[in-house]
């Protein structure tokens, strides 16, 4: 039987990857770090909790990390784990860098100190674009990150492609741009937007914090993005864009979900001042709070995927008004008992 092992199964991805590989017949170890609440809830949610082989492993422990690696020696490693919060970079920078960068430094070595044949996939990302040099970004893109996020993937990413040339390691990259679903933290903004409208549309009488309304991203639907990665580390190692090439800006992506959620939302004011009344009740349900802006931001994301789409006929089939729509109807049917969401 074909194994994998996936660091950071617990996460929106990891689930998702989880879900399809073990449909097509792999045998699946996850890794897991202890914590004081469960952390099983999305693969609860998909249905798969039971159908994995969890190993405890700290990505940034080497002995954790090569003993994984030598005792299992997976046919495929996805390395998903990731502190992904690009805000708490700035504020945890040490241990970001720790767990994005060495963590990945700490899978290729034992890769290469052990000698198997495990082919592994990096989750490389659109924000080591940064404040972007060009649009669309494609694989020849220069990056130019701009927080410490960033800059971590960044060094993982060069990590890849010289363990690929010095080592003849079978390493590959998705640089993925952002991309979203109902089970997606409750810290991004489309989810963030999506559940506390729900919160809204059950009683809660305080509008929603947010911060640039103005930033653009290309989002795209999460189960369709990790179909992407089981293509690319079956095909020679190599990077590839994965996105949709269509933008949408912050506020744009509230005004989709609010009106979701049965809302007639107009934004009114400039700048910090800017808030967003629903003309229905003409309650403000939402507004901009400074302590959301970042040092230093990514204004605009756009990603070309001809390459995907030319080498491995990858393309997005799910579209942002339809990632608005579920994610609105999700987070609606859980706060009215319709859904058991695992507290996800
Ligand atoms: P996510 O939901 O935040 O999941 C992150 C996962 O990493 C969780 O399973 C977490 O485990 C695990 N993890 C964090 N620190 C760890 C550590 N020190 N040791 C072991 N595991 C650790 O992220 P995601 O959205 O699924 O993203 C998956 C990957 O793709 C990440 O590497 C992210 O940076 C990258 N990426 C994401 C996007 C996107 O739009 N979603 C785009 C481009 C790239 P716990 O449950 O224990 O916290
Ligand atoms: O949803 P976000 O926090 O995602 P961000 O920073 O783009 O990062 C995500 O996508 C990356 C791929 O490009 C991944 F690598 C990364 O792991 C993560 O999954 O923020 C999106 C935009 C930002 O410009 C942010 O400033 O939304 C803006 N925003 C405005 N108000 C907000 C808020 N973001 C959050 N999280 N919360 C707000 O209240």
């Amino acid at each position: 039987m074909k194994s994998a092992l996936i660091t950071g199964i617990t996460g929106q991805d990891g689930s998702y990857l989880a879900r399809d590989l073990i449909d097509k017949g792999y045998k699946i170890y996850g890794s897991l770090r202890r914590g004081s609440t469960p952390k099983l809830g999305r693969l609860s949610l998909l249905g798969i909790d039971a159908k994995i082989d969890f190993i405890p492993l700290e990505i940034t422990e080497f002995s954790n990390v090569f003993n994984t690696v030598k005792n299992i020696k997976p046919d495929l490693i996805f390395n998903l784990a990731a502190q992904s919060f690009v805000e708490d970079s700035f504020k945890h920078p040490i241990l970001t860098t720790e767990i994005n960068y060495i963590g990945a430094l700490n899978l290729l070595e034992a890769i290469k100190i052990t000698g198997v044949k495990s082919k592994i996939y990096q989750a490389s990302t659109s924000e080591m674009y940064g404040e972007v040099l060009s649009k669309p970004q494609n694989e020849k893109t220069p990056f130019n990150p701009r927080s410490p996020y960033a800059v971590s993937k960044a060094g993982a990413h060069y990590l890849i492609s010289n363990y690929r040339e010095a080592y003849g390691i079978e390493a590959s990259t998705g640089i993925l741009f952002n991309h979203e679903s109902e089970i997606r933290g409750r810290e991004f903004v489309t989810r963030k937007i999506s559940y506390q409208l729900a919160e809204i549309i059950n009683g809660r009488d305080i509008p929603i914090q947010l911060g640039n309304l103005d930033s653009v991203r290309d989002w795209g639907y999460a189960p369709d993005f990790v179909k992407a990665m089981y293509l690319i580390i079956n095909h020679k190692p190599d990077d590839f864009v994965v996105s949709t090439n269509k933008t949408t800006k912050v506020r744009d992506f509230f005004k989709l979900c609010a009106v979701n959620a049965g809302l007639k939302p107009e934004f009114e004011g400039e700048g910090i001042n800017e808030k967003c009344y629903d003309r229905i009740s003409n309650k403000i349900i939402c507004e901009v709070n400074q302590k959301y802006y970042r040092p230093s931001d990514v204004e605009y994301l756009q990603g070309d995927y001809s390459k995907i789409n030319k080498e491995l006929k990858w393309s997005p089939d799910t579209d942002i008004q339809t990632i608005a729509e579920k994610m609105v109807r999700f987070d609606l049917d859980v706060l009215a008992g319709k859904i058991n969401n695992f507290g996800i």
